[in-house]
């Protein structure tokens, strides 16, 4: 047994027990109670969902396992290469374990990641079977379904495993996917952006830089920018598409492979992850109108209104639970501040977004129904993509489902720990609901 997979072990085994008794002993108590709005308009606030990686504060933003973003930034492992940012593989042990890592840990993560990151010849194959106009987030799905092939949960179960043992093949699948996903994704972009040229892993390099270097992009900032982008994106509580899909999905027993493909078509709506492609387009699309340049603050001010008016949502901007501003797009504003805009520089792109957080609030308010008028992690992330040179927008949600995996993944090795069952929440009809109330309709 490798040293995560045991430390993992001693922490949930013994949690296992204790819900269970937990269960036992308080399963009759109430935690809240729900309105019509709230089964009606998608079941927010509901608690209706046990996630130990990360808890989300509508004021204050993400904590991973107690944990801000700016507190992972200052004190995580940093590579040893002059790095700055946060190593993604000790935010991972963190959500695994519950504890902060130590470099060793972390470089342990890398080298166990880096053993098990090849992928099978049949996977490339069937990326390369779809057509060249295929959207880089249905070639990310089908490639991680064409993995589902070395699936050892799945391989367990058809032997007849016991409910003991589901966690121990979730961790040996979820460890496997998390460590070939970076070699996908980059195939990907370099089948579909460069040529089909493809770069090899250097074994050398921690994950994230791998991914930046099979992307072909050395530039040390870019691996930087990658550790971030890793680290941030990596999970937002239970209850999002991404996550939730993950849990669900899995509750079936479907193996990792299924369940994360799945949680990858949700991540793949505009109102979720595709949002930071949208982003972009729309800003280019404002530009256009404007015929280049940067546009003023009472333009971009005219294009929110012109995109309401439309009936359109501002993409970047609201959130399901957040009230405030988003801390991933502060972590990404930092970066932007303290390694791009420095020496009197200033990218136009990261400047317009700039611009769009000091108008765009106001506005969204002013209608009075959207509940969070300030940016998501998705307002600015395309903007310091772009600066480093990688234009192809709509590759940018394959990368948050890069990050992703590390969350719902490392959850999805809970879930079956604690013995979570299959999840299956009640309906009711509007007819069914109504005589609930007591509502008669005159019709
Ligand atoms: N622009 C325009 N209208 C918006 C809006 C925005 N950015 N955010 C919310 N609204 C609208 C909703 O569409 C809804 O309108 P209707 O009543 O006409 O249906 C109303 O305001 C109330 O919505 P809400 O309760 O404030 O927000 P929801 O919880 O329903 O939705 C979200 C949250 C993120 C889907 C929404 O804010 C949105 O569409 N934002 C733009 C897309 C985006 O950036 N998504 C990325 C989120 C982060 C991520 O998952 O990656």
């Amino acid at each position: 047994m490798d040293t995560l997979k045991e430390k993992f072990a001693a922490k949930a085994l013994p949690m296992a027990a204790e819900v269970k008794a937990l269960i036992k002993e308080h399963g009759d108590k109430k935690l809240g109670e729900y309105t019509v709005a709230q089964v009606y308009q998608g079941m927010k606030g509901i608690i209706g969902l046990v996630t130990e990686t990360s808890k989300l504060d509508p004021e204050e933003g993400i904590r991973f396992r107690g944990y801000t973003i700016p507190e992972l930034r200052a004190q995580f492992p940093k590579s040893p290469n002059g790095g700055t940012e946060p190593l993604p593989e000790g935010v991972f042990y963190l959500m695994l374990t519950g504890e902060a890592p130590t470099m060793d840990d972390v470089t342990n993560i890398a080298n166990n990641w880096a053993r098990r990151s090849i992928v099978p010849k049949h996977v490339f194959d069937t990326i390369d079977a779809l057509p060249a106009s295929t959207h880089p987030m249905t070639m990310f799905s089908i490639g991680i379904m064409a993995m589902q092939t070395e699936s050892v949960f799945a391989a367990a179960y058809r032997k007849g495993m016991s409910k003991k043992e589901y966690w121990d093949y979730a961790y040996e699948d979820s460890m496997n996917l998390i460590a070939r996903l970076p070699r996908v994704a980059a195939y990907i972009y370099r089948k579909k952006y460069k040529n089909d040229e493809h770069i090899e892993p250097d074994p050398k390099l921690d994950w994230a830089a791998n991914l930046a270097h099979m992307m072909g992009y050395e530039d040390f900032n870019v691996k930087r920018l990658m550790r971030m982008y890793m680290t941030i994106h990596a999970d937002h509580e239970g209850g999002n598409v991404s996550a939730h899909t993950t849990h669900l999905v899995g509750s079936a027993l479907s193996d990792p492979y299924l369940s994360f493909a799945a949680s990858m078509n949700g991540l793949a709506g505009p109102l979720h992850g595709l949002a930071n492609q949208e982003v972009i387009l729309w800003i280019m699309h404002m530009r256009e109108q404007l015929g280049g340049g940067l546009p003023t603050e009472k333009q971009i001010a005219d294009f929110i209104k012109k995109t309401l008016e439309e009936g359109k949502v501002v993409p970047g901007y609201g959130h399901a639970v957040l009230r405030k501003t988003d801390p991933r797009f502060s972590a990404q504003q930092d970066f932007y501040h303290r390694y791009i805009a420095i020496d009197g520089k200033k990218d136009d792109l990261c400047e317009i977004v700039q611009s769009i957080y000091k108008v765009a609030p106001p506005i969204l308010e002013s209608t009075g129904k959207i509940k969070n008028p300030w940016p998501n992690v998705d307002a600015h992330s395309g903007a310091l993509l772009m600066h480093f040179g990688i234009t192809e927008f709509d590759f940018y949600t394959v990368l948050f489902g890069v990050s992703r995996a590390l969350g719902v993944l490392a959850s999805l090795v809970w879930d079956r720990a604690l013995g979570h069952p299959l999840e299956r929440p009640s309906s009711i009809t509007t007819e069914g609901l109504k005589k609930k109330l007591g509502i008669v309709t005159v019709k």
